[in-house]
């Protein structure tokens, strides 16, 4: 009896020389905040970058690179990246979270990088060119009471914002995230920067029902001055309960905010439908989420406007651009997550992305300090309120090796915060 031999499988193909990665190397590097870069080269020497930064934990991904993923990747095509994602992400077997998605989207990001170069274009025409001119960017005002807030919102319109993030210190609380220039438990000052340079987080406070009685005067005292036309944002961060949640939402419903991001802490997605059934007011969440099924429920219920996921943070380009589209079914919007711990590497990808996709709403701006922008040399602009990532191929990022040498990785830790009963909280 004759038996048919079994298939064989299809073997994969050889990259061509020039188009095999040759070097992968993991960057650490301190201008001002910690950054983690991934640098792959391919046969013929094009160069491509990717954002691994992970704020607090950063060492935990270059590890992951450096011992688990550079490996891997030599030798591989870099023309294939969907191919290199999916290998990526299926063959280890433990999927999603943060460490694994940051290492994966620094691969993905520097993948297109390479091929945006090897096209001869700036990364946004090969994902379908630009469906705008400019993205419009929002700026992080604070203050410790009202007339610095003030302050702080005419400074961000003087340097061009078109749309403000106001945050604000709460009476009775003694530092609350977002705010500069606050007294910090380590007598240091919280700065702009949330991680700070210390052995221990720093201790932040928390009384939600303070907090939910201050905001709308304050609210109120910023549309008294700057009028009914400016958007106005405003980040939750995590630390409220689905009905405390439900009740800011509406008590901000006169100051017609352009969003409230992270009103509750985003792993529970059912707790947005309680919100949503209270208020009108515009819901943004999805900093902390890594992968498109944390937000499977929130958008087939259509539970929020604006998804806040990072290209640094959820995988990649590649994977970013998926729940991009997922969102524009159902209406929603994006706004790319932009705080200083997303490189200038993962901001271009953000820019790149947000310029070709339909749905762009808006997008967060942090400005990066002068050292970081010494190590990034980067082609994105910012004029007018609007971003633009310039027209230099591929990315339009340059990594430099003798600037980044002068700053050396140094640990450093977001805060936490505990209730006045000295309870743990959400930060
Ligand atoms: C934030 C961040 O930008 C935002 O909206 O909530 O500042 C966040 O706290 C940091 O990215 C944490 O690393
Ligand atoms: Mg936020």
């Amino acid at each position: 009896m004759s038996t048919t031999p079994l298939a064989l499988p299809i073997a994969v193909p050889e990259p061509a020389e020039r188009d095999a990665i040759a070097r992968a190397e993991v960057l650490v590097a301190s201008p001002d905040r910690n950054f983690v870069t991934l640098r792959l080269t391919t046969g013929d020497g094009l160069v491509g970058l990717g954002d691994a930064t992970l704020n607090g934990r950063e060492l935990a991904v270059a590890s992951y690179l450096a011992d688990h993923v550079v490996p891997l990747l030599l030798g591989r095509d870099a023309q294939r990246i969907e191919d290199t994602w999916q290998f990526l992400y299926r063959s280890a077997y433990w999927r999603r979270g943060p460490v694994t998605m940051a290492a994966i989207a620094a691969v993905d990001v520097a993948l297109w990088d390479i091929k945006a170069k090897r096209a001869g274009m700036p990364l946004y025409q090969l994902l379908g060119g630009a469906s705008r001119a400019g993205l419009m960017a929002y700026g992080h005002a604070s203050g410790r009471d009202v007339p610095e807030l003030l302050d702080s919102v005419r400074r961000h319109l003087d340097e061009g914002f078109r749309s403000i993030r106001v945050q604000t210190s709460v009476p009775g609380v003694r530092t609350v995230y977002g705010v500069a220039s606050q007294p910090t438990s380590t007598g240091g000052r919280y700065d702009y920067e949330p991680a700070q340079r210390v052995p221990l987080p720093v201790e932040e406070d928390w009384d939600t029902r303070a907090y939910l009685r201050h905001i709308p005067t304050v609210f109120e005292a910023v549309r008294a001055e700057f009028g009914p036309g400016l958007p106005l944002l405003h980040d939750g961060h995590h630390r409220m309960r689905p009905i405390e949640a439900a009740k800011l939402g509406k008590s901000l419903e006169p100051y017609d905010l352009f969003w409230l991001e992270d009103c509750t802490p985003a792993e529970n997605q059912e707790a947005l439908r309680l919100v949503r059934q209270h208020t009108t007011t515009p819901l943004a969440i999805g900093e902390v989420f890594n992968t498109a099924w944390d937000y499977q429920t929130l958008l087939r219920e259509q539970l929020i406007d604006y998804v806040r996921g990072s290209v640094t943070h959820t995988g990649g380009i590649t994977a970013l651009r998926k729940i991009a589209d997922q969102a524009a079914m159902y209406q929603v919007r994006t706004g790319f997550h932009g705080p200083t711990d997303i490189s200038p590497v993962g901001m271009a990808a953000a820019l790149h992305l947000g310029l070709a996709i339909h749905n762009f709403g808006i997008q967060e701006l942090m400005p990066h300090s002068a050292h970081t922008l010494e190590v990034f040399r980067t082609s994105c602009t910012f004029t007018g309120g609007y971003l633009h990532p310039g027209e230099s191929v591929g990315l339009g990022v340059d990594y430099d090796d003798e600037a980044a040498a002068a700053f050396p990785y140094e640990p450093a830790y977001l805060p936490t915060t505990r209730l006045h009963d000295g309870t743990v909280h959400d930060w």
